[in-house]
Order: C-alpha cells, then sequence, then structure tokens
C-alpha cells in the first residue's frame, strides 16, 4: 500500500482520494479551500454523488483518509485541480496546475511520482507541468515520475466508473508509467492502458469527449430536420441505432457540464484544423434558442407569457449547474424581451414584456438562483419546459399539471414523459 497525497479536492478529487483509501492506501486530501477541507474532516461532502458519502466516512473511520490544510509528502501526488476555460480567448486557465505544482514541488522527493489527472490541452504536462515541478532541482526523468491520466468518470456514476473504466496512462518514463500503474491497479478492474507520452494520453481524453459532443450535435441537427417532416427524432434515432453500425445520442436543450462544452476547444487549443468540431458545438448552442422558436409556434409571441423551466442542473440526476442549458434557456428567454425593445426603440414600434420565466429543480439548491418549488413554478405557467432528466420529472403529475397550469404545453427536451399517455389527457408534448 502506498502514501497518496491529492490535491484538489472536487468533483473528481475527492472521491479519487475516498477510492484509494478505501483500497488501504493512506491518502492526504489537500485542497486550497481550507473551509472545504475543514467541513470534509468532519465528513461533510459538498455535493452530492452516489456512494461518496459513505465511502468518505468509511476513509476518516478507518484513518486511511486524512484533510488536512497543509501538504504532505507522499509516494504520489495525485493533481485534480480544475481547469476552467476562458471564453474570450478560448484557452484553457492553466493558473490552478500552475500553482498546485509550485506548491508541491518543495514536498517532492526522489522516487515520488506526479500524475495530473485534470483536463488539459495536449502538452500541457511536458510543456507546463514538468519544468515547474523541476525548479527545484529534481530532474523528471531520472529522480521522479511524471504522468498524465486523465479521469474518464460520468458524474452521477463516477464511484463505480473509477472501479470499471479503463484507464490511459501516458508517462515520461518507463517508470513514471510502471507505478502510475501500479496504484491504479489496486482499485480498478478495467484495464490499464500504456501510451509512452503524456501528450498522447491527453489528447484521447479530449477526442472521447468531443466525440460524444460532435454526435450530440449530429443528434440535435437530426431533432431539428424531423420536425420540419413532422417526424419523432428519437423515434427515428432509436431504430436507425438498430443497425450494427450507427450509434446516434439523444438530442436535447444542449451540452451542458464542464467537460463536453470546453474539451473540443482545449483541443483546439494549438490547432487550427477544428471544423467539424466546431460547427458541432454551435448547433448544441443553438438548442436553447430553438426551443424559444418552438415555443413561439404553439403560443406566438411570449411577451407576458409564463413559462416554467423544469431542471437547471447540466444533466439528469445530479445537483451541478455549470453550463446548464436549463439556465441558458433562461437567460434566452429573458434577453428575448430586451433584444426586441432595443431594436424598438431605434426604429420605432411597440415594446414587447419578456415572459416571466420560473424555475424549478428537486436536486439544486442556493438562493442566487431564485428557484421556485413545483407548484408556484408551474402555476398559471403557459408551458413547462423539461431542461434535465431527473427522475422526478419523469413522474409528473398529470392530475396537478392539469389543475395549476394556465395552457396544456409541454416541451419534452429529454424525452422523458410518455407522449401519448399526455396526449390522451389533453396535453400537448412536444418532444425536442
Ligand atoms: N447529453 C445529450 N445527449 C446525450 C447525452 C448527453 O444532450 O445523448 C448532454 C447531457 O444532458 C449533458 C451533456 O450532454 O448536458 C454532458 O453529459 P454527459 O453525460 O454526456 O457527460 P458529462 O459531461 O457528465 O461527462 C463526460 C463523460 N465523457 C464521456 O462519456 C466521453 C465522462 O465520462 C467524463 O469523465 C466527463 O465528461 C469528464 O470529466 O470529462
Amino acid at each position: 500500500m502506498s502514501t497518496v497525497c491529492v490535491h484538489g479536492l472536487g468533483y473528481i478529487g475527492l472521491p479519487t482520494a475516498a477510492v484509494l483509501a478505501n483500497h488501504g492506501h493512506q491518502v492526504h486530501g489537500y485542497d486550497i479551500d481550507t473551509e472545504k477541507v475543514t467541513r470534509l474532516a468532519k465528513g461533510k461532502v459538498p455535493f452530492d454523488e452516489l456512494g461518496l458519502g459513505i465511502l468518505v466516512e468509511e476513509g476518516l473511520e478507518s484513518g486511511n483518509l486524512t484533510f488536512e490544510k497543509e501538504i504532505s509528502e507522499a509516494e504520489y501526488h495525485i493533481i485534480c485541480v480544475p481547469t476552467p476555460f476562458n471564453q474570450e480567448r478560448k484557452k484553457a486557465n492553466l493558473e490552478a496546475v500552475r500553482s498546485a505544482a509550485s506548491a508541491l514541488r518543495s514536498y517532492l522527493r526522489p522516487k515520488d511520482t506526479v500524475i495530473l489527472e485534470s483536463t488539459v490541452p495536449p502538452g500541457t504536462t511536458e510543456n507546463v507541468l514538468q519544468p515547474i515541478l523541476e525548479e527545484e532541482g529534481l530532474n523528471a526523468k531520472d529522480d521522479f515520475g511524471l504522468a498524465y491520466s486523465p479521469e474518464t468518470v460520468l458524474p452521477g456514476n463516477l464511484i463505480q466508473e473509477l472501479h470499471e473504466n479503463d484507464r490511459i496512462v501516458g508517462g515520461i518514463s518507463e517508470p513514471s508509467i510502471k507505478n502510475t500503474k501500479r496504484l491504479y491497479s489496486t482499485f480498478t478492474q478495467g484495464e490499464i492502458h500504456e501510451v509512452n507520452n503524456p501528450t498522447m494520453a491527453e489528447f484521447i481524453k479530449l477526442i472521447q469527449n468531443t466525440f460524444r459532443d460532435t454526435n450530440i450535435g449530429l443528434a440535435n441537427e437530426i431533432a431539428k430536420i424531423a420536425h420540419d417532416y413532422d417526424v419523432d427524432s428519437r423515434d427515428a434515432i432509436q431504430l436507425a441505432n438498430e443497425h450494427p453500425r450507427v450509434d446516434i445520442l439523444q438530442p436535447g436543450p444542449g451540452v451542458g457540464g464542464h467537460c463536453l462544452p470546453i474539451d473540443p476547444w482545449f483541443l483546439g487549443q494549438e490547432s487550427n484544423n477544428l471544423d467539424l468540431i466546431e460547427k458541432a458545438r454551435d448547433v448544441n448552442n443553438s438548442m436553447p434558442n430553438y426551443i424559444i422558436n418552438v415555443l413561439e409556434e404553439y403560443l406566438g409571441d411570449l411577451s407576458k407569457k409564463k413559462i416554467a423551466i423544469l431542471g437547471v442542473a447540466y444533466k439528469g440526476n445530479v445537483d451541478d449547474i455549470r453550463e446548464s442549458p436549463g439556465l441558458t434557456l433562461a437567460r434566452e428567454l429573458q434577453k428575448r424581451g430586451k433584444d426586441h425593445n432595443e431594436t424598438v426603440s431605434a426604429n420605432g414600434g411597440g415594446k414587447m414584456e419578456s415572459p416571466n420565466v420560473t424555475l424549478h429543480d428537486p436536486n439544486v439548491t442556493g438562493k442566487v438562483l431564485q428557484l421556485s418549488d413545483l407548484d408556484t413554478a408551474i402555476y398559471n405557467a403557459n408551458a413547462i419546459v423539461i431542461a434535465a432528466d431527473h427522475n422526478q420529472f419523469k413522474s409528473l403529475s398529470r392530475q396537478k399539471l392539469d389543475h395549476l397550469m394556465n395552457e396544456k404545453l409541454i416541451i419534452d427536451s429529454k424525452g422523458i414523459l410518455n407522449k401519448e399517455e399526455w396526449q390522451e389527457e389533453g396535453f400537448q408534448v412536444h418532444c425536442i
């Protein structure tokens, strides 16, 4: 068993630390957010993830898992810090990787191994991380190990996937790869694939998410085309996928989360050859406005209409709102009235009021968003848009909606309702 220091206790670092501790390693969790560290030391997990709370609790009880405000020496240092995206410059912000590297290098001893897991543009491990780690005089090739091994786990199913997914390990030397494999093989049943340089591993991670984003872009475009022919896109995709070599993903309100909408741009950081990939991004980003067009098809002018958005998490059964399509839709709806009024004040014409948008999400908490309970959100609504496929929305009560809504219109952008059953009760259901 080994000593491990995990740098960054977010969506990936915390579950990784807990799983490692659960497999007998002595794990030290470190984060620059000292309040978070204090809460974690008391067993308080800052986000919902199936099975995570219990693993943290067990780790703390066994003494295998500790959370500290200082970095500690360890045989392995795993870096799981955020790599935000700078929208304007279309570049990754690697500040957190840089400062994690500067902070840990004085704790680095010969024969230790540093593993980067954060999603980064190709070349980051060797060109950004390595030089910073070497500043204290140790040399990565001869003295310590350095590898990139991307996390590939799905939020909502993280713990299971940490145990089961294959892993890619790209190291700068044979010992770097060997030591990294040794650690991961203690908890993953998936295959560990070695590649002989970190850049290749970084690239593989990015094309996995880019594949998914581009495939969803195709599904979204198919949904728009299907509507023009009055064809149900989901039925069409389902049957098309019966072919052994066709595997189209599902359309929706847009692509959210911290990974899929961002990773394609990381891929393009040092390349001008993104074409189809950028187009797919545009298609996915167009979905909230497409939903507004659909709403207008049914309701006409949306001024003074009340639209309830159900689901502001970026996808079903998570509480994460990063890059949430539901929130983008809300913002775009509100913008409609504003944009219209700016045009009419310049050119003359009648003013338009923004629709009244209400938000409901049973999984998300927080005052900033002004979330309503379900009844308040849908009361007197002219339409509901389902923007996240939470389990709770699959069993919405027709009776309640019938009773509370002003007009019985549902835009089901995730295709979770049984359309026929709802239509039998007099609802208009439009699936994206
Ligand atoms: N979505 C669709 N249609 C689909 C599938 C998803 O519109 O058919 C939408 C979702 O609603 C959501 C977005 O795409 O808004 C992203 O959701 P997701 O479940 O596809 O992926 P993430 O972002 O939660 O996690 C992805 C995963 N990558 C792959 O499956 C290739 C996960 O395994 C990665 O670890 C994660 O990114 C990451 O951290 O990179």
